[in-house]
């Protein structure tokens, strides 16, 4: 469980009211506490949400500082309401269990806790909102000037379907160009956060982050590395084989130790690899996978892409997303404007107000992205009753689980039934070609998902200085991932800041969780539709059984711990990777035939 007890302000209270009588806590009291807290936080966080949304979309100083603002006067509600919950920390033991998690939940429920210096606190919600607008606003005009700038979308484009060195250098660099100046800021950001979370009793912010995980946050690392270990020797077969085959297309110019350059893997971060499909197909020509294609020949534009992503919702019987839904998101890149692109699902008012943030193209990737941001949005709409303390997923993991859950769904049979696959073959070169196609996603991110916040949580405490910010990067990126700069770095660059996540401080653990967590709901969600044969074959489209399930789990918020709500829909207690293993087991063996005699690592 978090911590109970504030150290720090609860030694305080305590010495200033020396001798300290026994403390006698009121339960009643403590119920109405929390039933205040919930109204004042839904409140502010719903005007957070409504300037943070208008600056989101629309970049401008003016947005930037007024969503800076609603951002600080949330934080100070919430330093409010903690410093107020300290008289209910010798609540008994048989206190009410929702009360008693309330509380907890109090503590842990933002990832930058403010100082409770008023000064301090605008200077970190002031920090924090022109992080995000410098990625959003970030383009890379070339050694030419202003005369070809591009945007993100457009960079990632270049990562995604070029294939020469050069070009794909020069995207990649030029990207990594935008986060220079983020450095100084985002050093500050971190000794202010960590202000306001030793303010609340805890050591530092990485340590408020992996207290949320019902249990302590060194039992979570521990968890984290449990996870990884499992999971290792699948993504360094992949590596291997992915290395091998892009050594013959550009011969001679990969490094001799082993590693991978980060440009080359088709993602701006190298953190999900489905793009060079075609350069790494283990039969070519055996199979014609390319959804983004038909999508593109369908003339799907992102309404009818995000309407064919409800219905399979839908059709697992949940409802069909309101009108605002459709009037109050954005789904395509604006062209008069700079919008922070990177896909989001919003709960603007924590009553139903509910919209995503994206900026939709006809492609699979797009298609994929669009069924994780819609499961963020169902799991919305099945607590939006909960009070607003409980509006989260049971772990942050699994709220980034349910809609990559759903799309495991989308195999080629389903793909073939909504007309965006010609053909689905069942032989074993399809179907390595696919459990390809598919790990390039789901096991090359896992080291990715892992070491985003190994480095955070050394920076938090300190073991990783803004003297050593890039170097310690680079050095997971090898460590992990195997991936390394395709150009010298120095502590000039800020290269974390390039990744939205750092600038927009998302935890990223959660993702790592949910690659795993989202096989495990898979399998169980196929086993309630009554789904008989392996596991990467399943589909629960139609499958009201199985949507009853994801509901009744999704409807418990975080209102108990994740392990009652992974037990109700799996009947396991514990995260187990064995789902992903067993998902990956024909593509696994036939890694291990092709690596044989290879020289694999780095
Ligand atoms: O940020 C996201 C989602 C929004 S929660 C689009 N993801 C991570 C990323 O893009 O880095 C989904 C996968 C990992
Ligand atoms: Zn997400």
């Amino acid at each position: 469980m978090p911590h109970v007890l504030l150290p720090a302000l609860f030694t305080a209270l305590t010495l200033a009211a020396a001798p300290a009588p026994k403390p006698t806590v009121d339960p009643a009291e403590a119920r109405a506490f929390v039933a205040k807290t919930n109204a004042d936080l839904k409140l502010r966080q719903a005007q957070a949400e409504q300037a943070a949304w208008v600056s989101y979309t629309y970049i401008t100083s003016d947005t930037e500082e007024m969503a800076a603002r609603a951002q600080e006067a949330l934080m100070a509600a919430f330093s409010t309401a903690i410093a107020d919950s300290m008289r209910f920390s010798a609540l008994p033991a048989d206190a009410d269990p929702e009360t008693t998690r309330a509380l907890q939940l109090l503590r842990v429920n933002q990832p930058l806790p403010a100082p409770l210096d008023p000064a301090k606190r605008a200077e970190l919600a002031t920090l924090a909102a022109k992080l995000t607008s410098i990625y959003g606003k970030g383009r890379w005009c070339g050694i030419d000037g202003k005369a070809s700038c591009r945007e993100l979308p457009e960079l990632e484009r270049v990562l995604a379907s070029e294939k020469r060195w050069d070009r794909l250098l020069d995207a990649w660099a030029g990207w990594h160009t935008i986060s220079a100046p983020m450095k100084g800021d985002y050093a500050r950001l971190v000794e202010l956060a960590n202000e306001g979370a030793r303010d609340i009793g805890f050591a530092d912010a990485g340590d408020l982050w992996r207290a949320g995980y019902d249990m302590t946050p060194q039992a979570f690392e521990q968890e984290t590395e449990r996870l990884w270990q499992a999971v290792k020797p699948l993504y360094d077969d992949l590596h291997c084989y992915v290395r091998g085959r892009l050594a013959r297309v550009y011969p001679n110019k990969l490094p001799k130790d082993g590693t991978i350059p980060a440009h080359l893997l088709g993602n701006m971060w190298a953190q999900e690899w489905t793009n060079i499909y075609e350069l790494v197909e283990p039969f070519p020509g055996r199979t014609n996978l390319d959804v983004s294609a038909a999508l593109r020949a369908q003339k799907f534009d992102a309404h009818r892409m995000t309407k064919l992503a409800e219905s399979f919702f839908v059709s697992l019987g949940l409802d069909r997303l309101p009108a605002t839904f459709w009037e109050r998101s954005m789904f395509e890149k604006p062209r008069d404007r700079a919008v922070v692109c990177h896909a989001s699902a919003w709960n603007v008012d924590y009553s139903g107000d509910l919209r995503i943030k994206m900026c939709i193209e006809p492609t699979e990737e797009m298609f994929v992205t669009l069924h994780h941001e819609l499961g963020h949005i169902y799991y919305f709409h099945a607590y939006n009753r909960l009070p607003v303390l409980f509006q989260s997923g049971a772990n942050d993991g699994f709220h980034e689980a349910i809609g990559d859950a759903i799309a495991l769904s989308i195999t080629p049979s389903h793909l073939k039934k909504i007309g965006l696959l010609r053909e689905a073959p069942s032989d074993r070169a399809a179907l390595i070609n696919v459990q390809m196609k598919s790990a390039l996603e789901k096991v090359a991110f896992l080291p990715f998902g892992k070491l985003i916040d190994k480095w955070r949580w050394d920076v938090f405490a300190g073991k990783v200085k803004p003297e050593a910010y890039n170097a310690a990067w680079w050095a997971l990126r090898r460590q992990y991932q195997g991936v390394t700069a395709p150009v010298t770095r120095t502590e000039a660059d800020f290269d974390p800041g390039a990744k939205y996540h750092i600038p927009g401080s998302v935890p990223y653990m959660r993702y790592f969780l949910a690659r795993i967590l989202q096989f495990q709901f898979h399998k169980a969600l196929c086993d309630a539709a009554g789904f008989k044969g392996p596991l990467h074959e399943c589909s629960i489209h139609g499958s009201q059984a199985a949507g009853k399930k994801l509901q009744a789990m999704m409807a418990l918020g975080a209102s108990r711990p994740w392990p009652e709500a992974l037990e109700a829909l799996t009947g396991s207690r514990e995260i187990d990777p064995g789902a992903l293993l067993e998902y990956f087991s024909p593509l696994r063996e036939w890694l291990a035939e092709q690596n044989k005699g290879q020289r694999c690592g780095w």
